[in-house]
This record gives C-alpha cells, sequence and structure tokens, in this order.
C-alpha cells in the first residue's frame, strides 16, 4: 500500500472525522511521516473533550472553523458537511486532493467491498447481506454509514474479510476510486435535497457506486423502483453484470417472487429460497429487500442453502418498522430511521390492514410533504405532528382537509398518539424528517420514543 501524503486535514470531528484522525494517528506512531490537522465548525462540550483526546496525541485540533489554515496534499472531508459550507469550500481552495472518508477507507484497503445504497431500506440490506455472508462461512465487516465508520475496519479486515458498507450520497459524493466488487442499489426517492441542492446531482451521486465497476463486478439493481432501474442498463451496457430485483415475477438472471416464494434465476434453472411471509421482516418493500440481499449473497457465491437459513433466521433492525411494546393493547412501532418522505410510504403500507395514529415530524430536510399528507390522511386515524417541522406538514394534511394533532416535540406527541390509540391500533413513528432538531440522531429518539 502506498504511504500516506505528508500533509493531511480532516474536515468534522464526529464519527468518521475522529475514526480517521486515529486512523492516521496510528500510522504515524508507525513510523509514517505525517502531520494531521483536524477542522470542525462546531465547538461544543463533546468536540473539546475529543479535541484535548487528539492533542494529546500530538494532532491539531481547529474548532469554531471556517477554513483551513494552510494547504495540504490530501483533505478527508466527513460526509455531514454540505457543499454549501465555507470550511469544505475552502478545502478545495488548499487541498489538492479532497474525498470522502469511505474513498479513504477504501483506498487503504485491501479487502474485497460490498457497497449497498439506496434511498431507504441501506440498513437492513446491509445488515442481511452481512448476516448471510456469515451463514455462508465468509468472514465479514459491516461498516459504513450504518454507523461504524469504514477507516476503523480496514486494518483488522486485512484482505481475507469482506467489508460490506452501507454508503450514503453524502459519502459517494466525494469518491473518485471507489470500487465495490458488488454493488446494491435498492432505490431513489427525494431526500437530502438541501445538501445535494437537486434530486438529480443527489441520484447522480448515488450512481457514483457503479462508476469504477467492470466485467468482472456485479451491480443489484431494484427495477421496481423507478429511480434505480433508470441505471439498470446504461451499468450493464458498460459490461457490468446486472442482476435485476423485482417483487413482480423473477427477471432473467435476476431474483424475483414466484409463487409467493423469494427466487434467484441460477445458471441452471430457478433457485427457490423461502416463501416471503416466512421473512422476520414486514412488509413488501422488506420483500424487495431481502431479494435484494440474498441476490448479493449469491453474486457473491454463498450458497443457496447458506441463503435459505440466513434468510429465515434475520430479525428486524433496530429503529426500522421495529414493535418496541404493547401497552394496553396498543402496538408501539418504533420507525425513527425514516427520515424523509417514501420511507414513511413504505411504513404505511407495512401497516396497511391495521388503524394507525402517526407520529411525524422533526427537521425537514428540503423534502415536499405532500405526498406523505395524502398518503396519511388515506391509511391513519390519526396522525400528530411534531418538532420543527410541524405546521409545514400540518398546513400540507389542512389543505386535505385532515386536521392533524400539533405537538411542540415528539414526548407530547407520544402522549398526545397514546390518548388518541385504543386497543388493536398501531402507533407509528414514523417521521419523515431528521432528528437533528431535538435529538443527536435516529437512534437516540428512537430510543427516547
Ligand atoms: N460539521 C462541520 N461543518 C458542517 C457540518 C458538520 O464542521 O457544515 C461537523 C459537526 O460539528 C460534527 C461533525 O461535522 O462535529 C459531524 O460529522 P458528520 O455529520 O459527517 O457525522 P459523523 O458523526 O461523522 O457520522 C457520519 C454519518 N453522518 C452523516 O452522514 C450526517 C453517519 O450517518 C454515519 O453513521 C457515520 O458517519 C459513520 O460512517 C448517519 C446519517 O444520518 C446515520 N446518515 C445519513 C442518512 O442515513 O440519511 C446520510
Amino acid at each position: 500500500m502506498d504511504p500516506l501524503p505528508r500533509h493531511l486535514a480532516v474536515l468534522g470531528l464526529g464519527a468518521s472525522g475522529l475514526a480517521v484522525a486515529r486512523y492516521i494517528v496510528a500510522r504515524r506512531e508507525a513510523g509514517e511521516p505525517v502531520d494531521v490537522t483536524v477542522y470542525d465548525a462546531g465547538d461544543s462540550d463533546e468536540l473539546h473533550s475529543r479535541a484535548m483526546a487528539l492533542r494529546e496525541r500530538s494532532v491539531r485540533v481547529v474548532l469554531n472553523a471556517s477554513c483551513l489554515l494552510e494547504p495540504v496534499d490530501l483533505c478527508i472531508a466527513s460526509p455531514g458537511i454540505p457543499p454549501t459550507s465555507e470550511l469544505r469550500r475552502s478545502a478545495f481552495e488548499f487541498a489538492s486532493r479532497v474525498i470522502s472518508e469511505i474513498e479513504f477507507a477504501f483506498e487503504r484497503s485491501r479487502s474485497p467491498w460490498l457497497a449497498v445504497t439506496g434511498t431507504n431500506g441501506k440498513t437492513t440490506v446491509t445488515s442481511l447481506v452481512a448476516h448471510l455472508m456469515r451463514e455462508g462461512g465468509v468472514p465479514v465487516e459491516c461498516a459504513g454509514n450504518i454507523g461504524n465508520p469504514a477507516i476503523a475496519v480496514v486494518d483488522d479486515a486485512g484482505s481475507s474479510t469482506a467489508i460490506v458498507a452501507e454508503v450514503s450520497s453524502f459519502q459517494l459524493a466525494l469518491t473518485q476510486r471507489f470500487h465495490p466488487r458488488v454493488s446494491v442499489l435498492l432505490n431513489i426517492t427525494p431526500d437530502h435535497i438541501d445538501w445535494h441542492g437537486s434530486l438529480e446531482t443527489y441520484a447522480a451521486d448515488k450512481a457514483r457506486v457503479f462508476r469504477n465497476q467492470g466485467a468482472d463486478d456485479t451491480a443489484i439493481i431494484d427495477i421496481d423502483d423507478p429511480g434505480s432501474a433508470l441505471y439498470a442498463d446504461g451499468v450493464e451496457a458498460r459490461g457490468v453484470r446486472v442482476v435485476r430485483v423485482s417483487r413482480h415475477g423473477l427477471p432473467s438472471g435476476g431474483a424475483g417472487v414466484v409463487d409467493g416464494v423469494l427466487t434467484l434465476d441460477g445458471a441452471s434453472g430457478p433457485v427457490p429460497l423461502l416463501a416471503a411471509g416466512d421473512l422476520g421482516i414486514r412488509g413488501d418493500h422488506n420483500v424487495s429487500n431481502a431479494l435484494a440481499a440474498a441476490a448479493a449473497g449469491y453474486a457473491w457465491g454463498v450458497t443457496p442453502g447458506a441463503l435459505r437459513s440466513g434468510l429465515a433466521s434475520f430479525a428486524p433492525v433496530p429503529h426500522r418498522l421495529q414493535t418496541v411494546g404493547v401497552i394496553d393493547g396498543i402496538e408501539y412501532v418504533n420507525d425513527s430511521k425514516a427520515t424523509n418522505p417514501g420511507a414513511v410510504l413504505v411504513a404505511l403500507s407495512a401497516f396497511a390492514d391495521r388503524r394507525i395514529v402517526l407520529l411525524l415530524g422533526g427537521r425537514n430536510k428540503g423534502s415536499a410533504f405532500y405526498e406523505v399528507a395524502e398518503a396519511a390522511a388515506r391509511a391513519c386515524k390519526a396522525v400528530v405532528v411534531f418538532g420543527e417541522a410541524r405546521d409545514e406538514i400540518a398546513s400540507a394534511m389542512r389543505d386535505l382537509d385532515f386536521d392533524p394533532v400539533i405537538a411542540p416535540v415528539l414526548a407530547d406527541g407520544v402522549d398526545s398518539a397514546r390518548s388518541l390509540a385504543h386497543p388493536g391500533d398501531v402507533v407509528l413513528l414514523s417521521p419523515g424528517c431528521a432528528s437533528f432538531d431535538e435529538f443527536e440522531g435516529y437512534a437516540h429518539r428512537g430510543r427516547v420514543f
């Protein structure tokens, strides 16, 4: 592996930036002549304590930063820092090269990579693929947007362990050489428009997952979703093996559903896996997720037997349509990971046969709420809106003559939802917004719920 460039900068001191800084310090302590400065626009107590720990290891840390202080050879940016940030803009002036943490991790890794992207379902599919691969005896490190920065696992993974990474559009935006052996694109619906500037840029950044793939690689693409289906022919025309996934039939050479059974179209004919009804994860969207994961595992060489037992034993991941309690006959479902409108639509369809009290709200990421308001007005007996976006969502609902209950924060919203629900009902936290107006992240919101 090439030595690190001499002068490095890291943007952001969250989970990604901290992991990158620690990696660089470890290289320096192993004898590589590098220096590194970490910049963060924030100034919180948590950042100060992280900064202090890094300074003790001779890392320069600049908090409250608005621009790089000197030229560097390489700048590694944390995914949450948007293109509009002054700090990030200055990186393009001062650094010979600016890349994302996932690109850095890829370049520093000796492992084969499997990357999962899409607007919704990434975490479930990443966890399920890793589970299927482990079931098939493949050593795996699960990393990336799922909450475990990839740079933290690359050294331990070595060359014999596969890195199964959840990759976000933010991470893909600053990739150059990122080249997974197997890529998975689940769907593309509006999200993070505030960060990317437009839906077109968001989609193009997601599609960078295919950019360096070639004839030895596989792309798994869900063709039921129009946003992802768009890419299948173009990627195939470049010589990449494309495995199409659909819940409506069995695409040639792909993964689909035949008589209610998840099935792969293998080299010597259909390979039945598991009845969709026997999956431990709920809803039609999870049939799509399971198909994509099975196709990815199969592309990696996992046997049908291991796929079958892995699919049957997989349980829902936390914060995704997760039943967290039944109290007085009311089922409470935590779908805090639903941070965009598309994810709420999916959640509502998973409970189509139930009476739903929906909790919607948080911080808007530049989304429009008409479609969610329409679906909620159709599917729910009551809707409680909370947080920063409450008035905006309430107004979209009132346009449909549906009066939501308005609560300032989630705790008040849960109290209201509880008083509106009756035995047999579902109280569904599927907020359709980011959590940062009130919480540290979606997992924090889910735990509080
Ligand atoms: N910061 C700045 N300037 C800014 C914005 C932020 O300096 O303009 C600083 C903040 O002060 C903070 C740091 O950047 O100290 C935070 O960096 P970050 O937002 O990149 O967050 P990390 O803690 O590094 O977490 C990131 C991902 N976060 C985002 O993409 C927003 C995590 O995904 C991921 O799990 C983690 O890396 C490990 O790979 C979270 C997420 O919300 C779960 N992802 C989005 C999603 O799933 O929709 C994409």
